[in-house]
């Protein structure tokens, strides 16, 4: 089918999903996926997953082996079955084929084909990544309850006729998970990464420092962990990754192609690094350890060779444990640096993150200051900054707090969260386009979008995901999806079908009013 047929298929589907029209046959509606592909056709056959199937790869790299696995793993609790996944054999009827083609770039490095009809299923991709996101398709076109952690009985695992091209609009798709304000461990962030990499999101930034605690073991300069880290808001215990199980949560987003990025947050909300060294403070006083939510009120000394000597031990260590091109340095909110201590500030630590052969995030304030080639500036709040960031030659990363941040309320009645950005229902998440929210930011300023969640009032895994889910898929779909193609009548159709799969991965999501749940 060529494209055109495919756009006229689309567009009848979506006129009918707005009209149900009948016509005397069955009522047509969208393919149940988030995000919404680029192109998309079905047919009337479908493709049964039976005990006899196999997992069958092109090439037995360690990247497809993984993924043969991955696949095999992701399909046995429900299903019982323990598909083998192995090199291309001639008993081809009822296998699913995984297939990596370098030659043909036509897709880029994320971009698929899934074909699939009665006899076989077929993921094709020019890379892994690819392969990674034909799966995560398929996972959505097989029934909910493929996503139960038992056995699920009574369920055909029955897959339509559909032919699929996609790739995604923005490289750059991510969740932020604050870990500093309260702490996560290790199962919860894997749990994390396997829910956004489900939405086919490819960046877990981590908040690793903030005034209220500090996560991440740096081995130079160990009463960060000891003392930065033994508490957080709230007044528990806290908590924080050692230096292995930090790199055991790396491995994990690996192998379903997300890249960690770690913040540092600095020169302000420093608290609990400062608690720690009180030298990082021009004043040398006592402080104490903070366990409130109010910020703005620390900051390392921007004026001390040793702070710098400090920040170069830390990301020494943290670039040795981060395979990504980047660290996020934070910038934000440093109320009590002075502005021209806040710019030598910014302006040295750059230089320190490009030793180590890290690329800079900041946060939109870092504008201000003489941005090197590289550096990124992540949206939230200031509009001028980032207007000042474009015009520096910045790229943009889209995490603006009125729509994109997770930890803002739905509404009056929602029990976690903040409310100082606005309330955020499932559609005001969903409606807004990174490339025309901001007067002066336009498309090819823009690296990719971001859903923060901050933690001043999320507590357990539970609290993540009811303030995540239903609105990060939406978000997700945002970075995915091309532009002309979203419609919230008819994205909320397809998201309604999302709520038995919440049910059966066991996520906690916020049932909002806006959607007809299935
Ligand atoms: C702000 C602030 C964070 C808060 C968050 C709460 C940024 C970039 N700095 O966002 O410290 O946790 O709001 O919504």
């Amino acid at each position: 089918m060529g494209i055109s047929s495919v756009n006229r298929f689309c567009c009848a589907l979506l006129a009918c999903a707005a009209t149900s029209c009948l016509g005397g046959k069955e009522e047509a509606s969208p393919l149940p996926l988030i995000p919404k592909p680029l192109e998309a056709s079905t047919g009337k056959a479908s493709f049964r997953l039976t005990p006899k199937a196999t997992i069958q790869l092109s090439d037995t790299s360690a990247a497809m082996k993984q993924l043969g696995q991955y696949l095999s793993q992701l399909l046995a609790p429900a299903t019982g079955l323990t598909l083998p996944a192995g090199p291309i054999t001639t008993d081809s009827a009822g296998r699913i084929l995984l297939s990596v083609n370098e030659t043909d770039t036509s897709l880029g490095g994320e971009g698929y084909i899934l074909d699939i009809n009665d006899y076989q299923v077929h993921i094709l991709a020019q890379k892994p990544a690819g392969i990674f996101y034909g799966i995560q398709t398929l996972r959505q076109l097989l029934p909910a309850a493929i996503e139960a952690s038992s056995v699920a009985t009574h369920t055909d695992w029955i897959v339509p006729e559909v032919q699929i091209r996609d790739k995604p609009e923005y490289a750059f798709r991510g969740s932020m998970l604050d870990v500093a304000r309260h702490f996560f461990g290790v199962a919860e962030v894997k749990r994390y990464i396997d829910l956004i990499a489900a939405y086919k999101m490819n960046i877990l930034h981590l908040h690793l420092s903030d005034d209220q605690g500090w996560r991440i073991e740096i081995k130079s300069r160990p009463k960060l962990t000891e003392v930065g880290g033994s508490t957080q808001v709230g007044g528990g215990k806290g908590g924080f990754y050692t230096q292995d199980e930090y790199a055991e949560i790396v491995r994990h987003a690996a192998d379903r192609f997300v890249t960690i990025i770690p913040e540092i947050d600095m020169p302000g909300h420093t608290n609990a690094a400062i608690v720690s060294y009180p030298w990082l403070n021009c004043r040398d006083t006592v402080h104490t350890l903070y366990t409130g939510i109010e910020v703005g009120f620390s900051t390392f000394c921007a004026k001390n060779d040793s702070t710098y000597a400090f920040i170069q031990d830390v990301v020494r260590e943290l670039a040795t444990l981060t395979p990504g091109p980047w660290i996020h340095i934070g910038g934000d909110e440093s109320h009590v640096t002075l502005p021209a201590d806040y710019i030598d500030f910014v302006n040295r630590v750059q230089p320190i993150v490009k030793q180590y052969g890290k690329k800079v995030i900041g946060w939109d304030e870092i504008a201000n200051a003489d941005l090197h080639p590289n550096t990124t500036v992540q949206f939230w709040a200031d509009v001028p900054n980032t207007q000042l960031a474009v015009k520096k030659g910045a790229q943009v990363i889209m995490s603006p707090s009125k729509k994109a941040y997770l930890d803002m309320q739905y509404d009056s009645t929602t029990r976690l969260g903040l409310n100082w950005a606005g309330y955020i229902e499932v559609d005001d998440a969903y409606n807004w386009d990174p490339a025309t929210l901001t007067e002066g930011v336009t498309r090819k300023d823009i690296l990719g979008i971001e859903a923060p969640l901050w933690t001043e009032t999320i507590q357990t895994m539970d609290d993540i995901e009811y303030m995540v889910f239903p609105r990060l898929p939406g978000i997700a779909e945002i970075g995915w999806a091309d532009t002309k193609g979203r419609d919230w009548a008819e994205y909320k159709l397809r998201l309604a079908k999302h709520g038995s799969r919440f049910k059966a991965m066991g996520v906690d999501y916020y049932p909002s009013a806006r959607v007809d749940w299935k």
